[in-house]
């Protein structure tokens, strides 16, 4: 019974604390080493109690284990003052957050940094929600073993007695999440530059008494390229000969067409994600050297639902018997970093849905009895097994989970209601002569600054110390002063600020029905931040208007629009844990119609205009090209259905940040918003060209500043990415607003920006004449 990985994060976000104390100067280094050896020790020895036989050591990391990969083979780009030796802990946050401030971002999107030394870019993770920060490599780029890291952890783990596996990301998953300045430069292509150090790492690691190394590749799981193919090859006929046997750790997918590669390979082992993709363990059965060890990826790392124990000991039995118990080990399907640590500290959560969960420490316990069954025969943990299956079973009957009136609402689906009335041209019309609007409206993605005041407020809400009465005093006053404001400095359309909102998911799946929150189940975002995503248990359905009052009351202190503000199903559905008895899909859909309810209901309270975002729309494409069309189809479906319920005159806007359009333009089409802001203003406007190529007919605000910054961008530098959107798009297509909502800034930053940007917009009017 082996794990991959495990959460770093510590049960009461101890490392959170640990890294936000030292970097605001309140704790030293020593202190923030000491409580990281705290936490592995509680972690390494956690698993041992729990029954867990073979346990990860370098799994641990500060910031990120992409960026501790970096550093470890010496990528360290110039700017960060580095010429070689060990890396010290300031270098490297200081490629994790630049040298100064933590400067976040809206919709919650891993920030940029702009003052000193800037960070790395930090990107998606495959397909999960953690985000690491993506090495940057020179096309000439030197490397030299510069972390004595994996050995050091190796050792300190054999101190308390437990003999590890290290983990370390393999050099060519490394390689392809890098990115190089050089256009048309493959980091892939480093390889043979690369592997002697990975060579003498392992040669350490192997004096160092391991036995045994997991080499994680989940780049196997990716469309790759014939060179990027042989680049395995070549990396692990160097490797394998290096000294300690390899386990090549495959996950979040299928190996599909790279089967053949992987088990070409001379590694000693090799793990599969049986959760993702259950039907690749009788072709490796079939296909694999008879001395290659298995290691089966059986518990889902992904999501956190208790295992049907039963039904996998019966799936994978008749393998152990034909490969040999002595061949065969089970993990979960990927490092346990993706859940949360332990469901015991939920103790306020629906005592039915606690049963039908597993956290991280559970995940160990079922790994345990599977091994206890597969080993010593069922026999041996009969009440184990029974639980796990009356668990199982008690779900699937459960009327907490099932609503018949939403099964017969999905049901009733028809064509009409995932299309408007009419198309784009007669809407745009009508939409032009409700609204009045000058040439280049000018508006906001929809928050406003989170201050302090707003957050105080809201946890002493929670708290029971200040009633709701007051608190919403508080949010109405907040809001009211936001109105006053944008209609002062002249913005065209206005937005409410959602200063009563805490997270932009979390704020409707706490008024749906079918969504449950924890209190302690937090997951690594990036680096010390983290989320605690909602859980979907059941059928999704909205017993009562979510935002119709605030909305109502904003729209009653001015004569200008205000913008409904909504999120859209498929970001609800990506930023959440979502069950895993029925499709992905069918829970959107679900979703999409609480929505379309919510968008009616603001309709019939007189918006005339309402934004449902999707900000994670483009994050949720599949790992695999040849699975996009499938979830576009459902995503893009998904928005119709929530968004086309509405009259012709109604204009429905969305927004989606940092997104490569290019390749996903049809689904953008598709979507059929009469308007969409996006974040355009790093990309000088380029992420256009999409747009243009494909003769987009609708409206469209390009972001025309950059919002991660707390810089206060000039007139000139909006009219001139104006003059750059212009050539790209037709003067009545263009709204003017800045890239993201503005919750992480401050006020000071937000207020002569946006006068700035009233400014650079009547500019342009007068010059458009
Ligand atoms: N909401 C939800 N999921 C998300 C995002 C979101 N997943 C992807 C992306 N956005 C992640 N980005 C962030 C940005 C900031 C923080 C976490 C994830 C953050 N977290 C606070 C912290 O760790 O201190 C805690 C926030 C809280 O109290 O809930 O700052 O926007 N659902
Ligand atoms: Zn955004």
């Amino acid at each position: 019974m082996a794990t991959l990985g495990v959460p770093r994060i510590g049960r009461r976000r101890e490392l959170k604390f640990a890294l936000e104390s030292y970097w605001s100067g309140t704790s030293s280094e020593a202190d923030l080493i000491d409580t990281a050896r705290k936490l592995r020790a509680a972690s390494w020895i956690e698993q041992r109690d729990r029954g867990i036989t073979r346990i990860p050591s370098n799994d641990f990391s500060f910031y990120d284990h992409v960026l501790d990969t970096a550093v470890m083979v010496g990528a360290i780009p110039a700017g960060y003052g580095w010429h070689g030796g060990d890396v010290p802990l300031k270098t490297y946050f200081a490629m994790a957050r630049g040298s100064q401030g933590d400067i976040g971002s809206d919709c919650g999107h891993p920030g940029h940094h702009h003052h000193g030394v800037t960070a790395l870019e930090m990107t998606k993770w495959f397909d999960t929600n953690y985000h690491y920060m993506v090495p940057e490599l020179a096309a000439d780029q030197a490397f030299a073993l510069s972390s004595t890291k994996p050995i050091d952890h190796f050792l300190e783990a054999r101190a308390l007695g437990i003999h590890t596996r290290p983990v370390i990301l393999g050099p060519v998953t490394f390689l392809k999440l890098a990115k190089s300045h050089t256009d048309g430069f493959d980091p892939v292509a480093l390889l043979p530059r690369l592997l002697p150090v990975y060579e003498e790492l392992l040669q350490k690691l192997a004096a160092a008494g391991a036995d045994w190394v997991q080499i994680d590749e989940p780049a196997l799981v990716l469309d790759l390229t014939a060179s990027q193919r042989d680049a395995f090859k070549l990396a692990y006929e160097r490797l394998a000969a290096a000294g300690p046997r390899l386990l090549l750790a495959t996950y979040f997918g299928a190996l599909g067409d790279n089967l053949g590669v992987a088990l070409s390979l001379p590694v000693a082992g090799l793990h599969l994600d049986l959760v993702r993709a259950p039907e690749q363990l009788a072709a490796v059965v079939d296909q694999a050297r008879n001395d290659l060890f298995l290691s089966l990826g059986i518990i889902d790392g992904r999501n956190i639902w208790r295992a049907d124990l039963p039904a996998i000991v019966d799936r994978i039995a008749p393998f152990v018997e034909r490969r040999g118990a002595g061949l065969i080990e089970i993990a979960p399907s990927c490092s346990l970093l993706h859940v949360p640590i332990d469901l015991e500290l939920e103790v306020a959560l629906d005592g039915d849905l606690r049963t039908w969960l597993a956290f991280a420490t559970q995940k160990m316990g079922e790994l345990a009895v599977l091994g206890k069954a597969l080993s010593e025969g069922k026999s041996t943990v009969v009440a184990e097994l029974r639980a796990a299956s009356d668990a199982i079973a008690a779900r699937r009957a459960s009327l907490k989970v099932h609503d018949p009136l939403v099964e017969g609402r999905i049901a009733g689906i028809g064509e009409a209601m995932k299309k408007r009335t009419s198309d784009f041209g007669s809407r745009s019309r009508l939409q032009a002569a409700k609204l009045a609007l000058p040439a280049f409206p000018t508006t906001t993605i929809g928050s406003f600054p989170q201050t302090p005041d707003v957050r105080k407020a809201r946890s002493s809400h929670a708290k029971g110390e200040l009633s709701y009465i007051d608190y919403e005093g508080f949010l109405k006053k907040e809001t009211e002063a936001a109105i006053r404001w944008q209609e002062e400095i002249g913005l065209d359309v206005l937005v409410h600020g959602e200063f009563e909102r805490n997270d932009m998911v979390q704020y409707f799946g706490e008024q749906l029905s079918g969504f449950a929150f924890t209190q302690h189940a937090w997951v690594q975002s990036y680096g010390s931040r983290y989320v605690r995503p909602p859980i979907i248990f059941g059928d999704v359905s909205r017993p009562r208007p979510m935002t119709v009052a605030w909305w109502r009351y904003a729209q009653s202190l001015t004569g200008r629009p205000v913008k409904g503000m909504l999120t859209g199903p498929v970001t609800i559905l990506n930023w959440s844990f979502v069950r895993d008895d029925i499709p992905r899909a069918a829970t959107c859909r679900q979703i999409a119609l609480a929505i379309r309810d919510e968008v009616a209901d603001l309709e019939s309270a007189g918006a005339a205009m309402i934004q449902i975002d999707e900000a994670a729309l483009r994050e949720g494409l599949p790992l695999r090209k040849a699975d996009w069309k499938t979830y576009l189809d459902w995503a893009v479906e998904s928005f119709r259905l929530c968004s086309t319920g509405v009259a012709d005159a109604t204009q429905i806007h969305t927004h989606m940040c940092y997104s490569e359009f290019n390749d996903i333009i049809d689904a953008i089409a598709a979507m059929d918003a009469d308007v969409i802001s996006i974040e355009t203003s790093r990309s000088k406007m380029e992420l256009l060209d999409a747009f243009k190529t494909y003769k987009y007919p609708n409206e469209i605000g390009p972001g025309v500043y950059d919002i991660h910054s707390p810089r206060v961008p000039e007139i000139g530098e909006m009219t001139e990415l104006l003059t750059l959107a212009r050539k790209r798009l037709s003067d009545r297509q263009l709204w003017v607003n800045p890239d993201c909502g503005l919750k992480t800034r401050k006020w000071e930053e937000v207020r002569p920006a946006l006068v700035n940007m009233v400014s650079a917009a009547k500019e342009l009017r007068a010059a458009a004449g």
